[in-house]
């Protein structure tokens, strides 16, 4: 109850009136949030949902989440868990707490997990009426190579052959595509449609486009079901690839795959646009910075280039050109930094800032005035601790913790973390040693297991939870 006080101060009373007809209108609304986790292959989204459930199921060690911290939460239950298009928390937590515990193994396609919040409502009209209130939380786990797509929608098959092609001759990826490049020099577009050739020089390109994602590690490979298919795994939808300039004639090679591209654009990019991505209410994506970085100039700018593709995910259908229908409705977006826990906390603000610069040209376009725009660096598992020592008389913050397949812990100093762009000229080698770290188990009820979880979800969901 608010005191005496309070009452008798008048911008604190209006102050009230207004909190109080601000939760009074959320709840004439639905109780349904639909919170979208993204982010490429391995940038943590899987770990970052299972922690994020583990905690929320009792609400221990989220002190920074409001309805937590004003001790009005009371925990989460799962609905609907068997359901086959679920996330498999179960066995994904099995994992994390597992003696000793494993990283859960790689997920590729789109899958969802519906929570169950309660808690104690700040409104003192409701809490006459109803003083536990629920929030249905939606979280959809979905792959980011899918948002790099959107360009396609845009593109006719001549135009996404002769970019793809450009593409394949780019230095970083020509010796990669070479065995396709040799294929489609016999390959005859204009020869009568043969299944088998079309398939033998579909099956190379994908070849490529998979050592470019996972052997280069790079993140700009369209079209992404090639190498995240999800559900099309093997479907011949996937049966196409960039051809040389020609004329498409019927009953030809070019003809199948010019319907198979247009097939691929309309009914898995524009679906994906209509059915999921215009209907999420909160996105968070999650970017591994330190990894590209660790991994060179190349994929440093091809990060900030998937990025500044990512971002445009968020304006799509405020141009006229594809239209309003399917417009995002997102109010709320936060690009976090994953895995922090690799360097110490002296070089979170220049990580955050760093990512802050990438994103940032983007982010000041006019669609994004009515999106709430959040930056941060966060660990969903902290799986390392601080440690200072001293080397040439400098006192150096370094992390300790074990590394991936080791069996004993390590104590490494990770490198600095610039927090201005880095120019090419930046990166001397081994500037940049950022190592995979095995997981630390995860404990009921314990506090300090994650960096800044709690943080990220008051800005998602905190505001729901009043
Ligand atoms: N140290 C550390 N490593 C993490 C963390 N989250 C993810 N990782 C690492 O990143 C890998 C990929 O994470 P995952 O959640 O499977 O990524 P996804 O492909 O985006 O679902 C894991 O196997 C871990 O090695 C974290 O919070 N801390
Ligand atoms: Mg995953």
């Amino acid at each position: 109850m608010p005191s005496l006080t309070s009452y008798l101060n008048p911008m604190r009373v209006l102050g009230d009136a207004w909190d109080e007809i601000g939760i009074l209108a959320d709840r004439a609304l639905n109780r349904h949030l639909r919170l979208a986790v993204t982010g490429l292959s391995r940038s943590g989204k899987t770990v970052f949902i299972t922690s994020l459930v583990h905690h929320l199921v009792d609400g221990h060690g989220l002190p920074f989440l409001e309805a937590v911290h004003d001790q009005r939460y009371l925990g989460a239950r799962i609905v609907d868990e068997d359901r086959p298009d679920r996330f498999p928390y179960r066995r994904f937590h099995a994992d994390l707490t597992a003696k000793p515990p494993r990283w859960p193994k790689a997920t590729d396609r789109l899958a969802t997990l519906e929570l169950e919040l309660a808690y104690r409502t700040r409104s003192l009209v409701l809490r006459q009426v109803q003083p536990i209130q629920h929030l249905t939380l939606e979280l959809i786990d979905y792959p980011g190579e899918w948002l790099l797509d959107l360009p396609l929608l845009e593109q006719s098959f001549a135009r996404f052959s002769a970019d793809a092609l450009a593409l394949a001759e780019d230095p970083v990826r020509r010796e990669a595509a070479r065995d396709w490049l040799e294929a489609l020099r016999g390959f005859d577009p204009e020869a009568p449609e043969d299944e088998n050739a079309i398939a033998g020089v579909s099956e190379l390109f994908r070849r490529y486009l998979l050592r470019c994602h996972n052997e280069l590690g790079l993140s700009r490979v369209q079209p992404g079901r090639f190498t995240n298919p999800g559900e099309l795994e093997g479907s011949a939808t996937l049966r196409f690839c960039p051809l040389p300039p020609g004329e498409t004639r019927p009953g030809t090679n070019r003809a199948r795959m010019a319907e198979r591209f247009e097939r691929y654009r309309e009914e898995v990019v524009r679906r994906f646009y209509e059915e999921h991505f215009s209907r999420f209410d909160r996105q968070i994506v999650l970017v591994d910075l330190l990894s590209s970085l660790n991994a060179g100039p190349a994929h440093f700018a091809d990060t900030q280039e998937t990025l500044s593709l990512i971002m445009k995910s968020f304006r799509y259908g405020s141009t006229g050109l594809l239209g309003r229908l399917f417009a995002p409705k997102i109010d709320r977006l936060l690009f976090a930094v994953s895995k922090a826990d690799h360097v110490a906390p002296n070089q979170h603000p220049a990580l955050k800032q760093l990512l802050e610069l990438m994103i940032q040209p983007a982010a000041r376009a006019p669609r994004f005035q009515g999106i709430t725009v959040e930056v941060m660096t966060l660990a969903s598992l902290r799986c390392t601790d601080v440690v200072r020592t001293e080397h040439d008389g400098q006192t150096l913050s370094c992390v300790r913790g074990r590394l991936k397949n080791e069996d004993r812990e390590t104590v490494l100093f990770p490198g600095e973390i610039p927090p201005e762009l880095p120019e090419p000229e930046d990166w001397t080698s081994g500037r940049f040693r950022f190592k995979e770290f095995a997981p630390r188990r995860l404990q009921p009820s314990a506090a300090g297991q994650h960096i800044r979880l709690d943080q990220a979800l008051q800005f998602l969901i905190g505001d729901k939870l009043v």
